[in-house]
C-alpha cells in the first residue's frame, strides 16, 4: 500500500479543497462519483480565461474574441484525442452527461424511432440513462425492454438472445451503484447484429480509465466534465459523424445556424448545429486543463490506483460485522466505488454520523431507484475514490464505522 499512499499523497497536494477541515477534522472526501474535486491547474485555467481573454466565441473579429474561440475549439480537439474520436466534429459540448443523452433522445430518437420498435436498456442504469428512454417510448409508442443483472452484479448477457431486432441499445459503461464495468465491445457487437444504435453512458468510466471510442465502436457516448476534475456545467456527447450529420438540432436559436431569413433557417455544420446560444467556454477550458492533468498522470495509472484502493477497501470493510456490499467481488471488474449497507443502520444515518468525523460519503438511491428495487433495498451507502484518495482514508472510515456500530448497539 506504500505506493498507493505515495501516489495519492503527491496528487492531493494539487487539490486546495482537500486541505480543509470539516467539524475540526481533516476532510475525508469519498464521494468523487458524485463530483470530483478540482486541482489548482483547473481552477487557474478558468481564472486565466476571465482575467486574460474573456469574450464570446465564434462572433468577434477582435483579438481576445479570436483567442477565446481558438481556446474553445482546442478544448474540443483535446476531448476528441482523449477518447480517440476520429475528429473534433464528433464532439458536442453539453451541460452534462444527462443533457448529452437527452440530445440523442430528442435529435436522433424522435426521427428514427417508430411505433412498436424495441428500445433496450439495462436494469443497472442511472435515471439519466433510463428516464429519457421511458420518455421516448411514450412519445413514439416504442417498447422499452431491459437486460437484468445477476447476484454478482453482472449483466445477464444470455438475455440478449431474446432481442433480435432492436432500434436502440442504451447501457452504462460502469454502474454508479454496483461498480460493474460492462463488456462494452461485446455489447456493441451484439447491438450491431440486432440493428441497434448504441448509446453508452460513460459518466463513471471516462474519468477513471482509458476509453477509446473507435476501439469500442459505439455510436454515441455521454460523459460529464465535473466527474473528471473539470468544472460543473460542461459535458460531452460523442457521436459518429454520419449520425450527427443526419440528425435534427436539439435546441434552436443563435450560434447553431448558418443563414436565417424571415421564413426559415439553414443549420450550421456539426458539431455547432447542436450548440445553440453562448456556450460554456470557461467549462470547456477547465475541462481541457483537467484532461491535461489526467494525461500527465496517465489513465492506466489512474485506473491502477483505483483498483488497488478498491481492493484495500473491500478487504478492510468486509471484516466489519454486518457489512454487505453490492456488485462484483473482483476489484478488476469494478470501478472505484463500493455501495454497501451496515446491518441495522439506515444509510442516511450512517452518512450523517460519518460527517461528524469529517468523512463525506453518499447515501440514498444514487439516482438509481429501479436498480435498488432489484437489489431488494431502498437505499445504500456509497464510497467512491479518485486519484487523490489514500489508504489511510479507508482506515479512518473503517474505524469510524466500527465506532458508530459500538455506539448504536450499546
Ligand atoms: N451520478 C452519482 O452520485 P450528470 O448529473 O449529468 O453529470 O451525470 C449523470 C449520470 C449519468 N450516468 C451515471 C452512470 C452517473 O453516475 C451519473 C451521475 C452521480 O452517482 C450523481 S447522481
Amino acid at each position: 500500500m506504500k505506493d498507493v499512499f505515495e501516489f495519492g499523497s503527491r496528487v492531493r497536494e494539487d487539490f486546495p479543497l482537500l486541505k480543509r477541515q470539516v467539524r475540526g477534522k481533516p476532510l475525508v472526501y469519498l464521494d468523487s462519483a458524485a463530483t470530483a474535486q478540482k486541482p489548482i491547474q483547473v481552477i487557474e485555467a478558468v481564472k486565466n480565461f476571465y482575467e486574460k481573454f474573456n469574450a464570446n466565441v465564434h462572433r468577434g473579429v477582435y483579438s481576445i474574441a479570436e483567442e477565446a474561440t481558438a481556446a474553445y475549439e482546442e478544448a474540443r480537439e483535446k476531448v476528441a484525442r482523449f477518447i480517440n474520436a476520429r475528429s473534433p466534429r464528433e464532439i458536442v459540448f453539453t451541460r452534462n452527461a444527462t443533457e448529452a443523452i437527452n440530445l440523442v433522445m430528442y435529435s436522433w430518437g424522435l426521427s428514427n424511432v417508430r411505433r412498436g420498435d424495441v428500445l433496450l436498456t439495462t436494469e443497472m442504469e442511472h435515471h439519466s440513462n433510463l428516464v429519457p428512454w421511458q420518455n421516448l417510448s411514450k412519445l413514439k409508442g416504442a417498447e422499452l425492454k431491459f437486460v437484468g443483472f445477476n447476484e454478482e452484479g453482472f449483466l445477464r448477457l444470455e438475455e440478449l438472445d431474446n432481442y433480435k431486432d432492436v432500434r436502440l441499445f442504451a447501457f452504462t459503461f460502469a454502474s454508479n451503484v454496483l461498480g460493474t464495468i460492462n463488456p462494452v465491445r461485446e455489447l456493441v457487437k451484439y447491438a450491431k447484429e440486432a440493428g441497434a444504435v448504441t448509446v453508452v453512458d460513460a459518466a463513471q468510466a471516462v474519468p477513471h480509465m482509458p476509453v477509446d471510442v473507435q476501439q469500442l465502436g459505439c455510436d454515441f457516448m455521454a460523459f460529464s466534465g465535473h466527474k473528471m476534475l473539470g468544472p460543473m456545467g460542461i459535458g460531452v456527447l460523442y457521436g459518429k459523424e454520419r449520425l450527427l450529420e443526419e440528425m435534427e438540432p436539439f435546441m434552436v436559436g443563435g450560434e447553431m445556424v448558418k443563414a436565417v431569413d424571415f421564413r426559415g433557417s439553414e443549420w450550421n455544420e456539426i458539431p455547432w448545429k447542436f450548440e445553440a446560444g453562448t456556450p460554456n467556454v470557461e467549462g470547456a477550458l477547465g475541462l481541457a486543463a483537467a484532461i491535461d492533468y489526467l494525461e500527465r498522470i496517465g489513465m492506466d495509472a489512474v485506473r491502477k490506483h483505483e483498483v488497488k484502493l478498491t481492493e484495500y477497501a473491500l478487504d478492510t470493510l468486509i471484516r466489519i460485522d454486518g457489512f454487505t456490499y453490492y456488485g462484483p467481488s473482483s476489484p478488476e471488474q469494478r470501478c472505484g466505488l463500493v455501495s454497501f449497507n451496515l446491518r441495522g443502520i439506515h444509510p442516511h444515518d450512517l452518512a450523517a454520523l460519518l460527517d461528524e468525523d469529517g468523512i463525506a460519503i453518499r447515501a440514498g438511491h444514487h439516482c438509481a431507484m429501479p436498480l435498488h428495487s432489484r437489489l431488494g433495498i431502498a437505499a445504500s451507502a456509497r464510497i467512491s475514490f479518485y486519484i487523490y484518495n489514500i489508504p489511510s482514508e479507508v482506515d479512518f472510515l473503517a474505524e469510524s464505522l466500527k465506532k458508530i456500530k459500538r455506539v448504536l448497539e450499546a
